[in-house]
């Protein structure tokens, strides 16, 4: 309740903020992208627990378009600043599918700012395949007609089905860090190769999350996994830090 009771002022006081940690090309080393994560400004609550309460309580829904239309807002002003524009990751939460008028609204702030839907890309977890399946391909589908990306977060620690892979409108897979931990040591490292094969097969691109050791990203490139994110490369910045990283990373 105590938790709720912040998250309720802060959305009133324009207390939250976003952190934007880089994603690199595994071939390049370059920056190819962000994803951008939630912080409350004047409270060192934990991200995890704070949006389990807003999931919770509905929030998240509010929650989310703040996101949003944060995170458009930032590819609008790294444009006028002249940055070669790369996309966003944002985090959409299963319990942002009941926000039907989503679409209308992602559509109208990208019109109003100006900003190509291609630069967003919305990361959801497979759990969010668990019920109502056609309902949500139906609305992932919309997304995609706005050109926005789709990315499976947390690859690997929910059901799992991979037959969901071949019939879901999605672009990449993020494998999750407990993945990449167990499937980058020696003796389980032919199971990441076949991962990311198969990911490949199906067109799909794959983004190893949760990579603080050199040896990982060495051995992911052997894998030709696309792209790594990490504390070895950079933890999320503030947004400040993020456009010095992104001036120098041409
Ligand atoms: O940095 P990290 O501690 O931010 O993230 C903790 C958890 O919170 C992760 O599961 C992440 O996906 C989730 N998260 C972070 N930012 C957002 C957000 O803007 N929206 C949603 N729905 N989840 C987020
Ligand atoms: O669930 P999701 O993948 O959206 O959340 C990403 C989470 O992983 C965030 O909490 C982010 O801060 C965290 N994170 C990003 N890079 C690393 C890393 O190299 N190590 C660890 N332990 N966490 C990371
Ligand atoms: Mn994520
Ligand atoms: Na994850």
């Amino acid at each position: 309740a105590e938790i709720e009771k912040i998250l309720r002022e802060a959305i009133k006081e324009e207390a939250f903020k976003l952190v934007y940690q880089p994603q690199i090309c595994t071939f390049t080393g370059k920056i190819v992208g962000f994803e951008a994560l939630l912080r409350l400004r004047n409270h060192p609550i934990s991200p995890t627990l704070f949006i389990s309460v807003a999931e919770e309580t509905g929030m998240i829904i509010e929650i989310g378009r703040w996101v949003t239309k944060q995170v458009i807002n930032q590819l609008s002003i790294w444009e006028k600043m002249g940055y070669t524009a790369k996309p966003i990751a944002i985090n959409f939460s299963a319990k942002q599918l009941n926000d039907l008028d989503y679409i209308a609204f992602l559509q109208n702030i990208l019109k109003e700012m100006n900003v190509d839907g291609k630069y967003i890309d919305i990361e959801i977890t497979e759990s969010i395949f668990l019920d109502k399946t056609g309902e949500t391909i139906e609305f992932l589908n919309k997304l995609k007609a706005l050109g926005v990306k789709i990315t499976i977060d947390d690859f690997g620690t929910g059901y799992s089905s991979l037959s969901y892979l071949t019939f879901l409108p999605i672009d990449k897979i993020k494998l999750d860090k407990s993945i990449n931990d167990k499937f980058l040591e020696l003796k389980n490292v032919k199971i990441m190769d076949s991962l990311v094969s198969l990911a490949h097969s199906l067109n799909l691109e794959v983004v190893a999350e949760g990579i603080e050791d050199i040896n990982q990203y060495r051995r992911l490139k052997i894998a030709g996994c696309n792209y790594i994110q990490g504390y070895l490369f950079s933890k999320p910045l503030e947004v400040e830090d993020a456009e010095k990283i992104y001036y120098n990373n041409f």
